[in-house]
């Protein structure tokens, strides 16, 4: 594979949630030693290290058309088809659902343009191949021309609310400036930040006396998850390691799981 001396004029890629380009790039990738990644390299060797190279020239909106089922996280290009590969095990970032958050669009050189981010209906398989079918059809944040701080696109937006479990963000970046529309892929894991959980208890006890259900589930689409979390700026650290395979992921789940589980319990008790 022959990759050609680039010029110095280079492009982007999402950088929190951290997209598998980045995470997967050589050089400082927070994933890169991670299994998924490895698998990638295998595939796509050096083309890793041109994670902002993931472009597309003239596609103009027609992303459903020009970018093949399958192919989503490589963009459709040859050389990054290891981005594909439909494993368990990429690192995910986890975030809260209906949660506002700051999105990072790292970018090696600057241009205007849109960005619209989609994510996958419930139901998703990240060992199937993604699909376009397996993205809701409308993006649940849509952002031009973002302000641009230490070498990346800021902007902060919604997530996308009655998520759980494993999903995936696909970024769609379109130019306005030049011919190219760039892809990524972010893998994510929503849940329920744990202190959102408890904060959130103590309201229905206040209405005793009614005969509201002590043990129905919070009404997670009316509560303002947003405001009690931090909006601070994601860093690496806030990728899911998941370099012992999907069963370390799998075992802290369970364990919080079982955490909320047991805190229930005791909050039953106490009413
Ligand atoms: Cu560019």
């Amino acid at each position: 594979m022959a990759v050609p001396a680039t010029p110095a004029r280079a492009h982007g890629a999402m950088e929190s949630p951290a997209s598998r380009a980045t995470g997967c790039d050589p050089g400082h990738g927070p994933a890169r030693a991670s299994a998924a990644c490895r698998a990638a390299a295998k595939v796509s060797g050096a083309a890793l290290a041109q994670w902002d190279e993931l472009r597309v020239p003239n596609v103009r909106g027609r992303d459903r058309q020009m970018i093949p089922d399958g192919e989503l996280c490589s963009a459709g290009l040859t050389r990054f088809h290891g981005l594909d590969l439909a494993r368990a095990d990429w690192p995910a970032t986890r975030l809260a659902p209906a949660a506002r958050r700051t999105f990072r669009y790292r970018v090696s050189i600057p241009h205007r343009g849109s960005f619209r981010l989609y994510v996958t209906r419930d139901g998703y398989r990240p060992t199937r191949p993604l699909t376009w079918s397996a993205l809701e059809a409308k993006p649940f944040l849509k952002v031009t021309d973002p302000p641009r701080r230490d070498g990346a696109y800021i902007f902060t937006g919604r997530l996308p609310k009655g998520k759980t479990g494993r999903h995936m963000i696909y970024t769609v970046w379109q130019t306005s400036d030049t011919p190219d529309t760039y892809y990524s892929c972010s893998d994510v894991t929503f849940s329920a930040a744990r202190k959102q959980t408890a904060s959130r208890r103590p309201a229905p006890a206040r209405t005793t006396g009614s005969a509201a259900p002590a043990g129905r589930a919070p009404d997670t689409s009316a509560s303002p998850v947003a405001d009690t979390s931090p909006a601070k700026p994601p860093r690496d650290t806030e990728l899911l390691v998941a370099g012992g395979g999907a069963a370390a992921l799998v075992l802290m789940l369970a364990t919080g799981g079982a955490v909320a589980a047991v805190r229930r319990m005791r909050i039953r008790r106490e009413l």
